[in-house]
Order: structure tokens, then C-alpha cells, then sequence
């Protein structure tokens, strides 16, 4: 199979997520690198019309959303009716898909911290991102403490969860540019170190594209 190209870059953990999984599922997958991130021409995003990454690019066809675009790799692979990749939508009890709601938002907190504060040097005590940080942290705390019954529920055996590569990204992502201290979530910390013995965590560190 040829491989697929995504647009997206190194240091983002949504491009991450879909870099894990297809590597999981032994898709070959070329990143083509943003090398601006205040771009303002959506070519430069792949075609993403709200200048967003990463973009999955499947034929002339253009995918956007990372939970998508892990549900059109699992298509992909031939994996769709396959009980051992659990996707987002497989999630049945309701504390498992608030779970991943808040593993969503608190990576959606994070770029928004880094587009306003790091990269647009907005004020980092403007009530906006005050608030943000503190929605940050209460919910890695929230996940923090449920994420031994959130995993326990998550249907077994399995080979790959959406919800675990996007946790897993969101802990990581916290350690490489840090905006709240991972010390106060020693569950998470744990359950990402053995995540990251992955040779798919292993091959996509994050790092800065030049
Ligand atoms: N809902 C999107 C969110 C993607 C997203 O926020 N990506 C970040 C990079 S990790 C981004 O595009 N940042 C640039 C910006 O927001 O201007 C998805 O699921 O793919």
C-alpha cells in the first residue's frame, strides 16, 4: 500500500494520536510538516479551511478531525468490525465517554494556551487563560482519579483504544511543554510511562519541526 499523507507536525499531539494508531495498525503514514503555525493560507494546512492539523489526505480527499480520521485508518487497515480496536464510539458507559470528552478538551486547552500565550504573547494572567489552565488541570485531576475504572471498563481483550493513544498524547504533550504540573497526576504519569514502551510511542516523539 502506498503511504498516506497527513499534514500535521511533531510537536502537535493531535497529529500524534493519528501517527500512533496507524502505526498500530501497520499503515504507513508520511508527515508532511506545517512550518508555520500562524499561516494564514489554508494550502499550508493541507486544505484544512479553519487552518487546523492534521489533516488526512486520502486520494484528492482531505479528512479532517483526528477522531475521524482514526476511524477512517481503522476502515483503512480493514479492521472496521474488529471488537480488539476500540474506537471513541465504542465507549459505552457514560463516565467512559466523559472521559474521553475531557481528554479532547484539555488538548484543545493546550493549544489554545500555546497559540495565545507561547506563540501570540498574549497575557498568560488574562482571565481567559487563567481559566482555561485551571479547566486544564481539574480535568486531568477528574481523570486522574477515575482512570483505573475508566480502563477497567474499556472492552478487552484489545490491541488499541482511541482513548488510551489520546491520553497518552495529552500526558506526554503536558511533560513536553508544561502548563500544569503533571506531579498532581501520579495515576496518569504511571499509565503513560507504560504506554510509552510502545514501539508506536516510541517512533513518534515530540519535537520541534525546523
Ligand atoms: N478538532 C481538531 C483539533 C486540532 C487542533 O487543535 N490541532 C492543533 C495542533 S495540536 C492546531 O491545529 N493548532 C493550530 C491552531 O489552533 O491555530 C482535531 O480533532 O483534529
Amino acid at each position: 500500500m502506498n503511504a498516506l499523507r497527513l499534514t500535521g507536525r511533531s510537536g502537535s499531539h493531535f497529529t500524534r494520536v493519528v501517527r500512533i494508531v496507524a502505526h498500530e495498525l501497520k499503515l504507513p503514514l508520511e508527515l508532511n510538516v506545517v512550518v508555520d503555525l500562524m499561516s494564514l493560507d489554508v494550502k499550508d494546512y493541507g486544505g484544512h479551511p479553519a487552518f487546523k492539523i492534521p489533516t488526512l489526505h486520502v486520494g484528492d480527499a482531505a479528512l479532517f478531525g483526528t477522531d475521524n480520521i482514526c476511524n477512517r485508518l481503522v476502515e483503512l487497515a480493514g479492521r472496521a468490525d474488529d471488537p480488539r480496536i476500540v474506537r471513541s464510539g465504542h465507549l459505552t458507559t457514560d463516565l467512559q465517554r466523559s472521559a474521553q470528552e475531557l481528554v479532547w478538551h484539555a488538548m484543545s486547552v493546550q493549544v489554545q494556551l500555546i497559540i495565545g500565550v507561547r506563540i501570540a504573547k498574549l497575557p498568560a494572567e488574562n482571565a481567559f487563560f487563567v481559566k482555561a489552565r485551571l479547566g486544564l488541570h481539574g480535568a486531568m485531576k477528574w481523570l486522574d482519579e477515575r482512570l483505573d475504572v475508566v480502563l477497567a471498563a474499556l472492552p478487552a481483550p484489545r490491541d488499541l483504544s482511541v482513548f488510551e493513544v489520546s491520553l497518552f498524547c495529552l500526558v506526554e504533550h503536558v511533560e513536553f511543554r508544561p502548563m500544569v504540573p503533571l506531579d498532581d497526576f501520579p495515576n496518569l504519569r504511571a499509565f503513560a510511562k507504560q504506554f510509552g514502551v510502545r514501539e508506536s510511542a516510541q517512533l513518534t516523539p515530540y519535537r520541534a519541526d525546523r
